[in-house]
């Protein structure tokens, strides 16, 4: 097809979908409600027990098939009729098996009259085994508007049908008449315009591949289908039909609303979170905002649907429908959750976490069940039972919502917070409206009381300028493109988070974590008020403040960048002669001692994890060694005892650098808490980062003036400057960039832990690939991912990196070359001296790790790195 016909197809197949869906739902909606006139409750519970019974065999009987036909990139008409004869089949079997049960159902549910119309209803599914497969075909080509005209033709004339019945005293009979001449109808309009007929002919092999795709989906099915018929099934025997019925239909109307509300926003949302998802802060923009809107549109509907459903039942349904009410108030409240379930299940299907999606559906179905089981069979009360389901609704908004906040950093704390002010106003407008009805109007009369008390006092609150300030509905509507979803500019290039985005954006190695921009906007608003912008203000002493806690340290100095910050202790304490490091490095550790007239000797590392060998270390000690500047790699934590118990003998200083071990800890022991100090650095490629920005922790707290005055000039007071500092002081923006980020950072170490398990699950095992596990007792950060390249593998780590770039992947040989073997170094030192370092040197790539790093990304990476390998 191509591809204008095709964009041409599927708007008006949108179109059509859409007049389905809302002309057929307003016909059945009244076609229910004069039933319901005509018939009574238990006619309505005898027919809630037949469908849990045809609606399980309609799922058996596709079995997924008509959605793998729908699917498949190639099937003939073979595969139509092949698909069709399983389905027969299956309706046989089915059919013969419910015909002889019907006895035993009918005394099971005590209720005889239900033999004979439960073997006419489950006619169906012979009914359903043609249709499924019309249903396909049709949706293959994209034409709706076949299913339309099948679906409004059969919902009006099987209404019609089923009015007149019920209409002539048919009774149960008159929903059986319905139901059954819906799918008649249904199947035969389609037929008239689609001619589809099986033949005679069946494949097996065809068969073998629908089913292969299909069993998975016959699973789910069953289990959803089964999970909400279950009520029903147990209702049916504990309670009567007729109760059956009023749960059923005060269950109908919520429902109807509820999915309808939701339905209209949560689709445009969820393909805009897919589309902007590999940018997090603006995923949990979009997601907020998505929260936000549909709980202010579905809560005080339903509401308001909850207040007046006395005087709507009597109005429409009729005076014996009354005991459904509370019923139905008590669905008000189920499905006034929809909003929070669904976008955060939706988030997690956006953001290509189906894995966590299915876990959820397991959990929830445990103890929704055990809730129904309970209520049901043991405390017997079907107020209860209904209860469960509120109950079991509000434990799903937690659990649905507690991976998002691993995923998108939004966590149930403050989505709550985000609702919070929905819920109050709709508790305070239904506490308005509902004493109305003492008031003792005719229904009509009550309901516009009501209606105009509800309506009047949500806009009057919507008004003032409080709710002003949080009105989502302004919000929304300012905003065409969600912020950060890509949108086309005029040059044709994307539009992403300020910066252009080229159709195949290039991954690099790291990507900066960034708050949400209106977070980060909030935290620097009051620099404009104060005007106080660097030389350690709020934002400086809040930061340093929460770094204490966070890192479990007594002391911490902030500075401009890490490098400042290492040169800077090192001078504070005051030291002179050699200092013991590692060439496996980033400049910064080395150049600091250099500049600061100290002299480096380079030690070797370990295999193991890349930090210094004290082996090594306490070789290299001279009677001019003052230090040890050990670095913890790729936030791989040092052997920090044996390091210690070295210093100690030779009364050497430990400075570590732990530019990438923020948030590292082992047996709860903080990187922080190691040496005599340790330097951080939030640099805009770390882990935590500050745009740019470094700490230093240390042991002496009288360092702490010391630091604060060498970053500042030496200055020690206004007209006092005692030595020749430098200027190194972290500004108010930088500081509230930290104080943003630090709020994420939990969620961004999750999410980096999961591409770190992706990298493990694809590469670990591999011969000839050494990666590094984690410890049992470490926190780690997931600061870098390296592999090491062994000669087993086949292909060089070069070979790797060209590969990976030539698909626009930017790996990096953090670290190649030694520091030893820079311009300005080699003439001094000589690699050769470190030996385990030059290999590891030689064989090192460290891939692409940041949160927002998509794990089908990941995948790719993994396959080009394994491709490489059979070259
Ligand atoms: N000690 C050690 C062990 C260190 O690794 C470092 C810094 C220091 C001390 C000194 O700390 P600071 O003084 O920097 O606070 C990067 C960083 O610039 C450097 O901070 C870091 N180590 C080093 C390991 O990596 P380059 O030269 O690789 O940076 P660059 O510009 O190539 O960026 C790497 C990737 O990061 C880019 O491909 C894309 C991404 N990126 C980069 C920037 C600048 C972003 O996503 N956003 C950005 O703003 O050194």
């Amino acid at each position: 097809m191509k591809a204008e016909t095709l964009k041409a197809r599927t708007i008006s197949s949108m179109f059509w979908k859409l007049m389905e869906r809302g002309g057929t739902s307003l016909v059945a909606l009244i076609v229910q409600i004069v039933l319901a006139r005509l018939l009574a409750p238990d006619d309505f519970g005898a027919l809630a027990i037949m469908l849990v019974f045809v609606n399980l065999g309609n799922v058996i009987v596709q079995s997924g098939l008509n959605t793998s036909l729908v699917q498949a990139s190639n099937v003939d008409r073979r595969d139509f009729s092949t698909v069709f004869w399983m389905c027969f089949a299956t309706a046989t079997v089915l059919y013969v098996v419910v015909f002889l049960a019907a006895p035993a159902v009918a005394a099971f549910y005590q209720y005889d009259a239900l033999v004979a119309p439960l073997r006419v209803l489950t006619i169906i599914l012979f009914i359903n085994a043609f249709n499924s497969v019309q249903v396909a075909s049709v949706q293959r080509e994209l034409q709706f508007r076949k299913i339309f005209w099948a679906g409004v033709v059969s919902v009006v004339a099987s209404g019609a049908l089923g009015i007149a019945s019920a209409a002539l005293g048919a009774g149960l009979w008159a929903l059986v008449v319905q139901q059954l001449a819906y799918q008649v109808i249904y199947s035969f309009v389609l037929f008239v315009q689609n001619r589809w007929l099986p033949q005679f002919t069946f494949s097996a092999e065809r068969a073998r591949v629908h089913f292969s795709f299909g069993w998975k989906l016959l699973a789910s099915g069953l289990l959803q289908t089964g999970y909400e018929s279950l009520s029903d099934l147990i209702i049916g025997k504990q309670f009567s039909q007729a109760q059956l019925g009023l749960v059923s239909q005060g269950k109908k109307y919520p429902a109807a609303l509820g999915t309808t509300l939701d339905g209209a926003i949560q689709p445009v949302m969820m393909s805009a979170v897919a589309r902007a998802k590999d940018d997090l802060a603006n995923v949990k923009g979009l997601v907020r905002r998505a929260i936000k809107t549909s709980t202010f549109l579905i809560l005080p509907a339903m509401g308001l649907f909850a207040v007046t459903a006395q005087p709507i039942v009597l109005l429409l349904l009729g005076e014996q429908w009354l005991p459904c009410v509370p019923f139905m108030q008590m669905y008000c409240v189920v499905y006034a959750m929809l909003p929070i379930h669904t976008t955060n299940l939706q988030t997690l299907n956006g953001m290509g976490r189906s894995d966590l999606f299915l876990k959820l559906e397991i959990i929830k179905k445990c103890y929704g069940i055990a809730f129904i089981l309970f209520f049901g069979l043991v405390l017997k009360d079907i107020y209860l039972m209904v209860g469960a389901y509120i109950l079991s609704g509000v434990i799903s908004t937690f659990v649905n919502a507690h991976p998002n906040k691993r995923v998108i950093g939004y966590s149930y704390g403050e989505q709550l917070r985000d609702i919070a002010p929905g819920i109050a106003l709709t508790i305070v407008s239904m506490a308005l409206a509902a004493p109305l009805a003492l008031l003792g109007l005719p229904a009509l009369g009550q309901i516009a009381v009501q209606v105009v008390v509800f309506v009047g006092h949500t806009r009057c609150l919507r008004g003032c300028s409080t709710w002003r300030n949080s009105n989502i509905w302004s919000e929304w509507r300012a905003r065409p493109f969600p912020h950060g979803v890509a949108a086309k500019s005029y040059t044709g290039r994307y539009v992403l988070h300020g910066r252009n985005l080229m159709a195949a954006d290039p991954i690099l190695v790291t990507r900066s974590s960034l708050p949400p921009f209106q977070e980060f906007v909030n935290e620097i608003a009051p620099l404009w008020e104060s005007h106080w912008l660097t030389n350690m203000g709020e934002k400086h002493a809040e930061l340093e403040a929460q770094l204490k806690d966070r890192l479990g340290v007594q002391n911490i100095a902030l500075f401009t960048n890490g490098h400042n910050a290492l040169e800077c202790i090192l001078e504070a304490l005051q030291l002179e002669g050699e200092v013991i490091t590692t060439p496996f490095s980033f400049a910064s550790t080395t150049h600091a001692i250099v500049r600061k007239g100290l002299t480096p000797v380079f030690a070797d590392i370990r295999r193991s994890d890349c930090t210094l060998d004290p082996a090594s270390i306490e070789r290299a000690i001279t009677p001019r060694t003052c230090a040890i500047l050990p670095v913890h790699v790729y936030g791989n934590l040092c052997d920090t005892q044996a390091i210690q118990d070295i210093a100690d003998k030779h009364g050497l200083k430990v400075i570590y650098d732990a530019a990438h071990a923020f948030g590292v800890e082992r047996d709860g022991v903080s990187a922080a808490a190691f040496g005599d100090a340790s330097m951080f650095s939030f640099h805009a490629t770390k882990v935590f980062n500050t745009i740019e920005g470094g700490a230093v922790c240390f042991r002496d707290s009288s360092l702490y003036d010391v630091l604060n005055q060498w970053k500042n000039f030496g200055i020690i007071g206004p007209e006092d400057v005692e030595y020749v500092g430098g200027n190194a002081k972290m500004n108010e923006f930088c500081a509230a960039m930290g104080i943003c980020n630090l709020r994420h950072l939990d969620s961004e170490i999750a999410l980096r832990k999961s591409v770190h398990e992706r990298y493990m699950e694809r590469l670990a095992g591999t011969p000839g690939l050494k990666l590094f596990d984690v410890p049992a007792n470490v926190t780690h950060n997931y600061a870098y991912f390296p592999v090491i390249f062994q000669d087993e593998f086949g292909a060089s780590r070069d070979t790797v990196k060209d590969a990976l770039a030539a698909e626009g992947i930017g790996a990096r040989k953090y670290f190649f070359p030694l520091i030893s073997d820079y311009a300005c170094y080699r003439d001094t030192y000589s690699s050769a001296e470190t030996p385990v370092a030059r290999d590891v040197a030689q064989r090192v790539l460290t891939l692409p790790m940041y949160a927002s790093l998509p794990l089908n990304q990941v995948d790719r990476i993994c396959d080009i790195v394994l491709g490489c390998q059979a070259r």
